[in-house]
């Protein structure tokens, strides 16, 4: 019939099928041409192109459909599953998938990591080249995948979070770049297995509790690896088992959604609804996702056949997604068998393109290096003494068809081993690799440029003339008013933190005043509220999460360790975190009230800054320091420093204290102590009465553990006294090991010592409860004046 013909109406539902049709036959095609990238992205890594391979196969119709309602403004927090939903919300295209599996570290071409994640770790950019933010809520954002099963979950509480914080509290309601009126919804994935981790348990019971966006999807194909869902969750089922947490009319708690993988328009029919209530009503939901295959098995690592059953793998043929979807298009007259095998072809020849492409730009400039080296190698063979070698060399080289930066860089170093005389190009060549590969494997631990905690001024604390001596807690309090009524990204929240104002009154009174969106209790869940710290930080606020005690830090570190401090790194400089993690430590009472795991602490906190203040007006010049940049700091205050009476600086909010900058707080000639935080009020004391038996001690407080003493002033003391003591309260080989490290090895400080040098620590276990447990476990004044007595009379 021609159309010209048709009633309006008749019109209409032409085009709104034609319209529907098309949707469906693009969202088909983005199965197929993920399907084709697994398939081809398997004999990438089986032929040895790429090192590892994990893909998408068996869950592109499940993620089609979830990516239709992805709007601009929300977030993703998911994992190596996604990637089907990254191609079909425009976030990813194939070749940039190939570059990621190759290990491309050009930004360009692998958008996501810079080479330096695993494939199908996808990520978005959140922060531009200045450190500033994107107008996020006008793009789709990726929170960079993490490779640690549910390791997006905490970090998926805080983004959902933050749109809850958008909604209520008018000031950052006006913040439409980063939010329009809390709509974003954070989607967050997950596989059926990962649901046993403690990380899901604590993000669905806390999402139930706060009443936020978020939407979890699980991607139930009946396995972790090889084990089972029998083995994993009760009753096999996370939807049932989760059942308690259902809301109610009146009742909290979250919504729960059964799908079936392979089921395109019923996954969408119901996702339509629910994602729409998500949105308007902030009420945290379930999509437990079943009925999903693995057609390629786990990953490039294994075979599905050595642990699934013929009848699993058979009925997994028949119900995989791929096939359901084509006959489902088919008996809806949507397309003929042989528009959808074009659509095939197709999408086959498309990916084939894709992965040529990103192969020639993967390999390009490393030929470009090979090509180099042998033509260097060359110009210099006559003038070199070992001529046949060189020639091997070139000639090893030359045949490496599919070469890495590395084997150029073994080559020229050998090359420059052999007695001969390698020509000045040859050098410079190779010395330019070094800088060249640095930036592109070893950079953006910490930020780099502008927003560097490292580059933010010193500003010195002004104390007025009548400047008051107040509690140390009285100090952080009259701060953190300070803080909230001049900067108002700054959230705080924690254990007690909210109502009466931290355990140790730092904010007390404070939630009274500036309300209860930017000042919270939570739940006891340390693991979460560093993730609730990350998605606030991601989304451009400034959190302050606290964890009541050091020693429970522990149950928040996975977090700390593998997310917030790898992040920038990550991404390559496009997302940071600036979370500061508030605590406090150190010596009070017996074995869970005194911890100070410092070498735990710095050796899984490389990305952080760790902070470790003497006293409560250092921790504010470090809480402003850290918070006009953009890295993330753990600060531990001094747990038995809150009652003891410090001088009240006037530019409360101004000064600063530079990290990495230590202090001397006592000068002497005879002995350097090194020492921070409680310990040091120790080594004070001590320092006083062998003042008195004259031995000057010279006693530094190194302020910051990560970074340590940037300038080397402890060098620059040492190479006064030539006797030095590292002192802290950590285990033997901990922190003051580290310390002796830096300044020996690093420093060059063993070139100027007169005798050897020494640690004071702990003990290698906890300290019993009581005073006596303290004196007896913990370094204490008498120690220290044994070791420096000792260290005079060497
Ligand atoms: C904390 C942690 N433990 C173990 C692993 C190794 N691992 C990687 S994936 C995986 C199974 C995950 O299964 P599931 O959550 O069902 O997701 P699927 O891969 O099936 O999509 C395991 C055990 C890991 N990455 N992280």
């Amino acid at each position: 019939m021609d159309a010209n013909y048709l009633t309006d109406e008749a019109l209409l539902q032409n085009l709104t099928f034609d319209k529907f049709r098309e949707e469906v036959l693009k969202d088909y095609r983005t199965v197929c041409e993920s399907r084709e990238a697994s398939i081809l992205g398997r004999k990438e890594v089986l032929t040895g192109k790429a090192k590892f391979g994990i893909f998408g196969a068996g869950k592109e119709v499940a993620q089609v459909a979830m990516a239709k309602f992805f709007m601009p403004g929300d977030f993703r927090a998911g994992y190596y599953r996604d990637q089907t939903f990254m191609f079909a919300s425009g976030l990813a295209t194939i070749e940039q998938f190939f570059s990621q599996l190759y290990a491309d570290p050009d930004i360009n071409n692998d958008p996501f990591s810079a080479g330096r994640q695993m494939n199908s770790h996808f990520a978005t950019k959140f922060v531009d080249e200045n450190g500033e933010w994107l107008p996020l809520s006008q793009l789709k954002n990726v929170s960079s995948d993490i490779a640690p099963t549910a390791g997006q979950m905490p970090r998926a509480l805080g983004l959902a979070l933050a749109s809850k914080l958008f909604r209520e509290e008018k000031d950052l309601n006006k913040m439409k770049n980063l939010s329009e009126n809390g709509n974003e919804i954070c989607f967050c994935t997950i596989g059926d297995a990962a649901t046993s981790e403690g990380h899901f348990w604590e993000a669905m019971n806390a999402a139930g509790v706060l009443q936020i966006p978020l939407a979890v999807f699980v991607w139930d194909d009946g396995y972790g690896i090889s084990v089972p869902k029998e083995y994993q969750t009760t009753k096999s089922s996370i939807s049932k088992a989760l059942s308690g947490l259902q809301k109610t009319e009146d009742s909290n708690g979250i919504n729960i959604y059964n799908l079936k993988g392979w089921d395109y328009a019923g996954m969408c029919e119901v996702l339509e609804v629910a994602i729409k209530h998500i949105r308007e009503t902030h009420t945290p939901a379930l999509f437990h996702v079943e009925e999903i295959t693995q057609p390629q098995g786990h990953s490039t690592s294994g075979s599905q056949e050595r642990y699934k059953t013929s009848e699993r793998l058979t009925w997994e043929s028949q119900w995989e997604c791929r096939k359901q979807m084509r006959e489902w298009i088919i008996e809806n007259a949507l397309a003929d068998d042989s528009e959808l095998r074009d659509i095939e072809l197709a999408s086959k020849k498309l990916v084939k393109q894709s992965r040529q492409d990103a192969w020639e730009k993967y390999i390009k400039p490393i030929r470009k290096q090979v090509s180099d080296v042998v033509s260097l190698l060359q110009a210099n063979l006559d003038q070199h003494k070992n001529k046949d070698g060189i020639q091997k060399l070139i000639d090893k080289l030359s045949a490496n068809r599919e070469p890495l930066r590395r084997d150029v860089m073994k080559t020229l170093s050998i090359a420059l081993n052999y007695p001969g005389s390698p020509s000045e190009a040859i050098k410079n060549y190779y010395a330019n690799l070094v800088k060249e590969n640095s930036k592109i494997f070893n950079s953006n631990l910490y930020n780099e440029g502008s927003k560097s905690a490292l580059k933010v001024g010193h500003i010195k604390a002004i104390y007025n003339e009548d400047a008051e001596s107040i509690n140390g807690y009285e100090v952080l309090n009259k701060y953190f008013d300070a803080l909230f009524a001049n900067n108002n990204k700054v959230i705080a929240f924690g254990e007690d933190l909210g109502h009466i104002g931290d355990v140790n009154q730092g904010f007390s009174g404070l939630q009274a005043k500036y309300g209860e969106s930017r000042i919270f209790d939570t739940g006891i869940r340390e693991l979460s509220i560093i993730g609730q710290g990350i998605g606030l930080a991601l989304r451009g606020l400034r959190p302050i999460a606290e964890i009541q005690y050091l020693d429970y830090l522990l149950y928040g570190l996975q977090p700390l360790s593998d997310d917030v401090c790898t992040t920038y790194f990550r991404t390559m400089g496009q997302q940071s975190i600036p979370l500061i993690v508030r605590t406090r430590g150190h010596r009070l009472e017996g074995i869970w009230h005194s911890g100070s795991p410092m070498a735990m602490i710095i050796n899984s906190l490389r990305g952080m800054y760790v902070c470790v203040p003497r006293n409560m007006v250092q921790a504010v010049g470090m809480y402003n320091t850290i918070l006009q940049s953009n890295d993330p700091a753990l600060m531990i205050e001094c747990l038995n420093g809150y009652r003891l009476k410090e001088k009240l600086p006037s530019n409360l909010i101004e000064y600063t204290v530079p990290l990495g900058v230590p202090e001397v707080v006592k000068e002497g000639n005879d002995i350097t102590m090194v020492a921070y935080g409680a310990t040091l009020r120790i080594v004070e004391e001590a320092a006083q009465i062998l003042e008195g038996m004259k031995i000057s001690c010279e006693v530094i407080d190194v302020q910051t553990l990560l970074p340590f003493d940037i300038n080397h002033l402890v060098l620059a003391s040492l190479k006064k006294t030539n006797r030095i003591v590292f002192i802290d309260e950590d285990v033997p080989g901990g922190a003051a090991a580290y310390m002796f490290n830096k300044v020996m090895e690093e420093q060059g400080g063993y070139n100027w010592l007169d005798v050897s040098p020494r640690t004071l620590t702990g003990k290698d276990h906890r300290p019993s409860y009581g005073s006596d447990g303290d004196y007896f476990s913990k370094p204490n004044v008498e120690d220290v004046i044994k070791i420096a007595k000792e260290m005079m009379a060497e």
